[in-house]
């Protein structure tokens, strides 16, 4: 029998509605739907009191997405999907004791992520313990003293992990991360591992930077964006305001995707009247429906006819890069029918682009997940980069390379230490600050923390934020990994599965969130954040916490630390008292941070430094930016098999589901569905609409099911699918990861549907 979550069977999907997809994002349906989901939250006097809040100068940011604020913000600063993260989170629902007193944890491990998310904050610490199934309330020095003993009694420091997901402060991070070298390890996996980590590896190798080099004013002011393998009209809503601004100025915008996003085709701008009611501004001018996995393909495709033309920026190159004669040469072996079968793409599709490309002097590629979870994400986007680099575009206004992150603070956490593969001066800088020797051998990340406690080397499993059993890979084996700890430890804000699949001993730390108050012994605190184009910030929460025995992540990490690490020399009390001292302590050990606590306290903030956007200058080994050669194999899925991508509804955020409608791809009241394109669905004789089995296909011969998804013809490209995470994850092998940033391959999985008799 292959495994299958119980939680899916808690899902309800017999009202199920399917319309044709929509072709427009926002306007007044999505003010509406953003409204809707606050009002029902929390009622009329906290919607306005948060609301007005996001994004302002001198609010908090935004729990929801990385992007930017930009200076001109409008009254409204958020979007549809924003105000559901902040509804999420002020929600004033209250998971309590007698809560836990009526659910033991076997019984919430059988529950669906909707109903777990839907029953509120937590409100006080909980402990289950070894052999028992509930959670029962536990002080907060019982419950630290817990951690401290199971940490102390490891026969080394590396058999414990210590997990981030990225909604992390700057602060909490740096001394989450200062606190687990202290104890001695580099096990600090994050979510950047199942997220961007391809694209920290591509660029860090290329351009010597890990993180994209544009800021708002560059998308404005280009004259080509390539959007690829992203979806902004539900994971971005504010960047197709960018988008439209820099239509309005001229730009041509080409939509790299399998599927036919409606964010990508049109969009209204809710922040204007015009934009409520009239039909949008269309966005793409060029729709490239691409084969999933196929961008490598195009990208070198483009380059090679780049070359072949000489239409590339000689100066810049012979100046600032290294590497062209071997591209060349590369480039010239280019086999156009494998770049035809990967992409899918005809010849003049590909010819139209280049056609865009010549005429551009200024062009920025932005991209998400759809490139950088596939076995060959690396190169993929190394191939972006040669793109750029061959007509000069990084390091010039209007131009760049533009990752754009997921979590709103995971590219600080990264900055702050939060790093499995710390950089030696990273480490060099917080001992000679801190007065000790941190480990210098790598730690594990996600994928390698859940073979490790599968194994039983690592006994137990901290995690600051996120839902680390759902997001992970092969829900079957995280969650046997999980099972096998010895305590697992979850600080978190709302209830998920992390909290109900746990190890012998499990605790909850119910912690602040984004836009709850935090007061400490020296009064009223903010903390900072990282956008995605590596703008610092000042967040200020404004709402009574959730509960009076909640504790900020920054008071939990220095308590744990005084437990666990006693004679550490660090003043742990001090630093809990007064974020200005964390800050006066980042700002001389993290470059960009000088003066900190000064230029925080600026509106707006400040913009870190980039090297190759601001200097053209390339920190890499060689002074030089980095052409590469990318080897090009084409995915080839056996007959019968489609290539599934796994994504994100309209109405989730990761593993919360904030409800069961995906208005813009039409789908209503479920979310086991799979689209596939009608033509697929005619040639394997299975009808729209007919339940079918999602079933693996993987190099171990394990069989990973998801069992009784509806199939959902769709205008996808051919040969691909599409379904929803965290629902799809059992159908991700730990074992398949992309080369190099070892990232789970999220959205590229081989499958067969199999009718449900
Ligand atoms: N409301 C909301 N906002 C979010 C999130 C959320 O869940 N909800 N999550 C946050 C996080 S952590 C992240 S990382 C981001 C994620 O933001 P996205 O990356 O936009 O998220 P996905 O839904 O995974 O969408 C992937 C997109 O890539 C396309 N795609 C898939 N495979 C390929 C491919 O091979 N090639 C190309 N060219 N395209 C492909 C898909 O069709 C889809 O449009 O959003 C962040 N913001
Ligand atoms: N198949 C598949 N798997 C994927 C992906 C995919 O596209 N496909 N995407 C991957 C990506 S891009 C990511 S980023 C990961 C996401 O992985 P995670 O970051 O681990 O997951 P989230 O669902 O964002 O975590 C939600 C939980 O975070 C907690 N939380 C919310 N706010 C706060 C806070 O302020 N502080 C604390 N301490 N806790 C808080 C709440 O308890 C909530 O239940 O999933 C990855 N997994
Ligand atoms: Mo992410």
């Amino acid at each position: 029998m292959p495994w299958r979550s119980p939680a899916d069977d808690d899902a309800d999907d017999t009202r199920m509605e399917v319309t044709p997809p929509e072709r427009a994002a926002a306007g007044l349906p999505g003010v509406r739907a953003g409204l809707g989901a606050s009002l029902r939250e929390m009622g009329p006097r906290r919607t306005a009191l948060t609301l007005l809040r996001v994004n302002q100068k001198d609010g908090f940011d935004c729990p929801g997405c990385a992007w930017p604020e930009g200076d001109h913000r409008h009254v409204a600063e958020f979007c549809e999907n924003g105000a559901k993260a902040v509804a999420e989170e002020a929600t004033t629902r209250r998971v309590t004791r007698e809560f836990f007193a009526a659910h033991p944890a076997s019984e919430l491990a059988g529950r669906s992520d909707h109903w777990l998310g839907r029953q509120g904050r937590l409100t006080e610490p909980m402990l289950k313990r070894a052999g028992r199934d509930h959670y029962e309330p536990v002080s907060w020095d019982e419950a630290l003293g817990l951690v401290a003993a199971e940490l102390t009694a490891l026969s080394a420091p590396d058999e414990a992990v210590f997990y981030t997901s990225g909604r992390t402060s700057n602060e909490a991070a740096f001394l989450y991360q200062l606190f687990v070298r202290a104890f001695g390890t580099n096990n600090l996996p994050d979510c950047s591992n199942m997220c961007h980590e391809s694209s920290g590896s591509a660029l860090t190798e290329t351009i010597g930077v890990g993180k994209g080099s544009v800021l708002l004013e560059d998308l404005h002011r280009a004259d080509l964006i390539f959007v690829v393998g992203q979806n902004p009209g539900t994971n971005h809503p504010r960047m197709l305001t960018a988008l439209e601004h820099a239509k309005k100025a001229g730009a041509r915008i080409v939509a790299v995707n399998p599927l036919p996003e409606a964010g990508l085709i049109r969009f209204k701008n809710p922040q204007k009247a015009s934009g409520l009611v009239g039909s949008g501004t269309p966005l793409a001018d060029l729709f490239l429906q691409i084969r999933v996995n196929g961008d490598l393909a195009l990208f070198q495709a483009l380059n090679r006819l780049l070359v072949e033309r000489d239409a590339v920026d000689h100066e810049f190159l012979a100046a600032c890069t290294s590497g062209f004669d071997e591209l060349a040469a590369h480039l010239r072996t280019l086999d156009w029918e494998q770049v035809l079968e990967a992409t899918g793409l005809s010849r003049e599709r590909i010819d139209e682009t280049l056609a865009e490309v010549l005429r551009a002097d200024r062009i920025v590629v932005c991209w998400a997940m759809g490139l950088t979870q596939h076995k060959n994400s690396v190169p993929t986007i190394r191939e972006v980069v040669n793109f750029l680099l061959l007509r000069g575009n990084i390091g010039r206004t209007g131009a760049g390379v533009c990752p754009v992150r997921g979590h709103s603070n995971v590219q600080g956490d990264r900055t702050m230490g939060i790093n499995e593969k710390p950089a030696p001066a990273f480490l060099d800088a917080l001992a000679a600050e801190f007065g000790f020797e941190p480990p210098r051998e790598h730690g594990v990340d996600t994928v390698e923390a859940i073979r490790a406690m599968r194994e039983g080397r690592i006994r137990v499993f901290f995690g600051m934020g996120g839902n680390f059993v759902r997001a992970a890979p092969d829900s079957a084996v995280t969650e046997a990994a999980m099972r096998a700890c010895r305590l697992t430890v979850q600080v978190s804000t709302k209830l998920n599965r992390s909290h109900a699949v746990v190890g012998e001993q499990a605790l909850i730390l119910p912690t602040l969130g984004r836009t709850e108050q935090d007061v400490r012994g020296s009064g009223p605190q903010f903390v900072s954040v990282e956008d995605s184009m590596g703008m610092v910030h000042a967040s200020r929460g404004r709402l009574r916490p959730a509960s009076p025995h909640l504790l900020s992540e920054v008071a939990i990490v220095c308590r744990l630390a005084r437990a666990v690490l006693p004679g550490s020399g660090i003043d742990w009390a001090a630093l809990e008292d007064d974020y200005d001292l964390i800050r006066d302590r980042i700002a001389r050990v993290v470059p960009g941070f000088a003066d900190f606590n000064a230029r925080v306290r600026r509106p707006g903030g400040f913009t870190l430094p980039h090297a190759p956007r601001d200097e053209r200058r390339f920190p890499t080994a060689s002074g030089k930016a980095r052409l590469t050669v990318n080897p090009l194999e084409v995915l080839r899925v056996p007959e019968g098999r489609l290539l599934l991508q796994t994504l994100r509804s309209h109405d989730q955020y990761n593993t919360t589901i904030y409800g069961l409608d995906d208005r813009y791809r039409g789908v209503r009241a479920g979310r086991r569905v799979v689209f596939v394109h009608p033509a697929d669905l005619e040639a394997f004789g299975i009808a729209d609409g007919a339940l079918v089995d999602l079933v693996g296909e993987w190099a171990d011969g394990v069989e990973r099911r998801a069992p009784r998804f509806r199939v959902i013809g769709y205008p996808t490209a051919r040969g691909c699918a599409a379904a929803y995470f965290p629902e799809t994850n059992v159908l991700v092998p730990l074992d398949s990861t992309a080369d190099v940033s070892n990232t789970p391959t999220s959205k590229s999985v081989i499958v067969r549907l199999e009718p449900v008799g």
